[in-house]
Order: structure tokens, then sequence, then C-alpha cells
């Protein structure tokens, strides 16, 4: 279903989600609590509140990916969009605080077009959107608020002799699983043709105290917001998840290279999720895993890559060695 609402000549926002489907919580939360091991995907923290607290996630003293990334697109934005991009689509845009580096890049070049975020928190596709054209003469914001995992569909066709990026950035291709993520660059490519580019933000492997301090901040924000799914959970589905009966547990995973994120059962306990006529055990010590975030060599970006058809053509990394950006091409 979609609703269109007219913002104003330069901004229309696209809602794909309906109103049960919505971010297909219930079948996610039905399917991944009666799993084993439990798990529900990343996607559900985004609620209003889960928005806000990742934008305080982001400015933590031990959260340096947004910091490194950033850094490279004030250095490097004249460089990313050389190749006559006038046109941004980005998946997972959030409040759109890189896409404004980029657009600015488009700007001194002058090719800038049109933006469209894709993303599944409507308020802050909105807010960033109004905001957007009132600093940028000339361009326009189609807004996709969907799945960028179902509705790449929706994304409109080309602007006549306009190159795109379609971007996807702060390291969330790592929150998917290589299948999902393999899957979710051959949706990317699908939106190209052969002048355009994407532009992939993977975050590094590297020292793993580093890599751990960054999901375990020491005021508390990250185990926040991984609850947040639980206050979701308990809002939308009607549930009962005692909220304060779940510890905050995030370790690097040596096997697979990747963060692993979870809430703990401090104790014994049933929970009812009412809409769905579902309750759930949860023994002491039991987990929900509710994200992973993948970190990165280059042979695994390359191997992600050429699963779905793209090849790099510039990777640009931040001082530190921390952050990457890659610009690929179809093949
Ligand atoms: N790109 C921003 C925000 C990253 S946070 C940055 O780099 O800082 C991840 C964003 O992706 C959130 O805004 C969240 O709402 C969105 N998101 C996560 N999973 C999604 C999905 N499956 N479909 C659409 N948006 C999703
Ligand atoms: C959105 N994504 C890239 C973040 C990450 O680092 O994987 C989400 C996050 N989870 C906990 N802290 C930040």
């Amino acid at each position: 279903m979609s609703v269109s609402t007219a913002e104003g000549d330069r901004v229309t926002i696209e809602s794909w989600l309906s109103e049960w489907d919505d971010r297909s919580l219930a079948r996610d939360v039905l399917n991944g609590l009666t799993a084993s091991p439990k798990d529900v995907p990343p996607k559900h923290f985004y609620d209003t509140r889960g928005s806000e607290l990742f934008e305080q996630i982001c400015a933590l003293p031990e959260y340096y990916p947004t910091r490194a990334e950033t850094s490279i697109l004030i250095n490097r934005s004249d460089e990313i969009v050389a190749f006559g991009a006038g046109e941004l689509v980005e998946l997972g845009s959030g409040a759109a605080t890189k896409a404004r580096l980029l657009l600015s890049a488009m700007e001194r070049a002058g090719n800038l077009r049109r933006y469209i975020p894709i993303d599944v928190s409507e308020q802050v596709v909105r807010a960033a959107g109004n905001a957007l054209v009132d600093d940028f003469a000339g361009l326009s914001v189609h807004g996709v608020i969907g799945d960028f995992e179902r509705h790449l569909e929706r994304v409109p066709r080309h602007l006549p002799d306009t190159p795109r990026i379609v971007a996807l950035l702060g390291g969330t291709i790592g929150n998917f699983k290589p299948d999902a993520r393999r899957e979710l660059l051959r949706g990317m490519a699908s939106l190209m043709n052969s002048q355009d580019r994407v532009l992939l933000g993977t975050d590094l492997v590297k020292d793993v105290a580093v890599l751990e301090a960054a999901y375990n901040d020491a005021a508390g924000v990250t185990p926040e917001f991984n609850k947040n799914v639980l206050h979701v959970i308990n809002r939308e589905l009607d549930a009962d998840f005692d909220v304060s009966a779940f510890d905050h547990v995030a370790f690097f995973d040596h096997e697979n290279e990747w963060i692993d994120i979870r809430l703990r059962a401090l104790r014994a306990m049933t929970v009812n999720v009412r809409s769905l006529d579902l309750s759930v055990h949860f023994d002491e010590g039991e987990d929900l895993r509710t994200e992973i975030s993948a970190k990165f060599t280059p042979a695994r970006v390359n191997d992600d890559f050429a699963a779905a058809g793209l090849v790099v053509d510039h990777k640009l990394v931040d001082d530190e060695g921390r952050f990457a950006l890659w610009l690929a091409r179809t093949r």
C-alpha cells in the first residue's frame, strides 16, 4: 500500500509500510521468539526513540565509525562525486547528516538534482527532507518509507542524463548476515546503470578492545538502544517484557569477524505477546540476539561485491585506518 504525501513542490514522501505489515514486526517476532536460539532483526530498533538513541551513539567517545566515515566524506566528497553524480539514493538514510556532505559536493560540481532517502523511520526522513530543500536550492527530495530489503523497486526511475550514487553508509551493511548482505548489494546494483556507482561504508577489522568498547560504552547508551527493541515489541504487539530483567551483551566473534549483540535474561521468565497470542519462556541466562555488526577486510568486501556483479573503482580510508568507503560500479 502506498500513501503519498505532497509536502511541497520539492518534497515527496511515499510510504510503503502498511499498518499491519508495519516493519514486518509481528512476523519477525513470531519467527524469532519461537526459534532456537531466539533472535529479532535489528531494523526494529528504530522507532522515534531508537533513532534518537542511535544519534546519541554516533556522538559517543567510544563509537568511532561515525567520526571516521564523516572525516572521509569531509575530505573526499568532491572526489567521490567526480564521475558526474547528480542524484543520491541512500538506503538507511537516518538523519541524512552524511548525505549533506555528498549533496554539497554535487552542488559545488554543478550537478545536484535529487535525493532519494529510503528508511523505515518516517519521522527522520520527513524532517531531513524538509530541512534539505530549505538548504539546497534546486534540490528535490523523494523519500521512500519502506524496508530496503523489500521495497527497492519503489525507488523512482533515473532522471535523464543524471548519474546516480546508490549509498549504504555507516557500516549498516554489517548488520546483515552474509547471504542477506549479498542480496542487498544485488538489490543496490539493480538500481544502477553503467554510469552509476555504489558507495558502501564498512567498518574495518581492528584491535578487539577498540571494537568491543564501541558497543559497550561507559555512558550506557548502547544498552538502552539495544533494550529499546523490547519497548517496541511491548508497545506494538501488546507484550509484557520486563525490560529491567535483561542485560546488554556485546562481544567480538573472532570466527565470523562480527560484533554479536544480545539481550540476556537475568532470571527465568515467561513473556506474553498478546497480539500474537504467544507465550515465550526464557531460561535464566538465555540470550535473545538483536544484532550483528560485521567488520570487514578488503577480501570480504571484494567477495561480496563480486557476488553482486560489482567491482571496486575507488577505496577511501580515514587517516587512522578505521573505516573504509568503497565506490564500485557494475561489471
Ligand atoms: N546512514 C546513517 C544511519 C545509520 S542507522 C548513518 O550512517 O549514520 C541505520 C538506519 O537504517 C536507521 O535509520 C534505520 O531506521 C535504517 N534501517 C535499518 N534497517 C532497515 C531496513 N531494513 N529498511 C529500511 N531502513 C532500515
Ligand atoms: C547502524 N549500524 C551500522 C550500527 C552498528 O554499529 O552496527 C548500529 C549500532 N548498534 C549498536 N551500536 C550501533
